[in-house]
């Protein structure tokens, strides 16, 4: 079994595979790609995943992409190790609904505030032609990319960006109630915890944690889910934006005064 993850330490659907990776303890080659050098659009890259981001996982020789995609790939695979879907039909069928809500709402949405308040220096330098170049070369982020522009994402789009992360929060605590918990479903950790783990670890390193306020069962969830063995090798130094980005790391402490 020969495992190389191609990933970005901070990009969020990185750590989901990440930390399924650590969850099956499969041993793994981790090949760190530069996102703003645009390592994921060089042709070696691009013939390995064609969309032009991380993750993809090569294994044995063979791509899978897609971080829920290689999510799902991975149980398949090793359906007994640190079992992460239920067996049944009707329980698989859950999970996956779950996957595509958080793929469908949430996922999207945190990009935005991402961008917004840690990502968009790296453009602000580049003439006007360049942007629309590196936009161009972007075979799934062309138009996200031309609607962020060097100026940021509107206030509308940053307003329904956290609208999309309040319902997710709330879906999450949802199905913690529903399943009486600590997971969405149940006692054991399921691919629907790993697939919007990034995002709500990611919401609160932006300080946006304010959006699960009144919802206390989010906030046990992040606090199990970061004492789970797996958590600390996904989120190894520098995997954080605080930790790369000083001005959110000040943000951070000030909302930590205040509260
Ligand atoms: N649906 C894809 C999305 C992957 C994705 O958006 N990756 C981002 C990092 S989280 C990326 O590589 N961005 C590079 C870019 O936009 O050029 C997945 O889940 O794997």
């Amino acid at each position: 079994m020969d495992f190389v993850l191609y990933n970005a330490p901070q990009s969020t659907c990185s750590q989901r595979v990440r930390y399924m990776l650590h969850a099956k303890g499969l041993a793994f080659e981790e090949k760190k790609l530069d996102l703003f050098s645009g390592d994921q659009l060089k042709p070696d890259y691009l013939a390995i995943n064609p969309n032009g981001v991380v993750p993809a996982l090569v294994h044995d020789g063979r791509p899978v992409i897609d971080s829920a995609v290689i999510l799902e790939y991975l149980e398949d695979i090793f359906p007994d190790i640190a079992t992460m879907r239920p067996v049944d039909p009707m329980g698989a069928a859950q999970v996956r609904a779950m996957m595509r809500f958080i793929d469908e709402v949430p996922t999207p949405a945190i990009r935005i505030p991402s961008y917004n308040r840690a990502f968009l220096p790296h453009f602000q330098a580049m003439s006007d032609q360049e942007f629309q170049a590196l936009c161009d070369s972007k075979p799934l982020r062309r138009e996200f990319l031309m609607r962020m522009g060097r100026t940021g994402f509107p206030q509308a789009d940053m307003d329904e960006a956290l609208g999309r992360l309040r319902r997710g929060v709330e879906r999450l605590d949802r199905w913690i109630d529903e399943s009486g918990g600590p997971w969405t479903m149940g006692k054991a950790l399921s691919l629907a915890d790993i697939a919007v783990m990034p995002v709500v670890v990611r919401m609160d390193d932006i300080n946006l944690g304010h959006l699960w306020d009144g919802l206390p069962r989010v906030q046990s969830w992040l606090e199990y889910i970061r004492e789970t063995a797996p958590f600390r090798p996904t989120y190894y130094h520098g995997a954080l934006l605080t930790e790369k980005y000083p001005h959110l790391a000040d943000l951070k402490k000030q909302r930590a005064k205040a509260i």
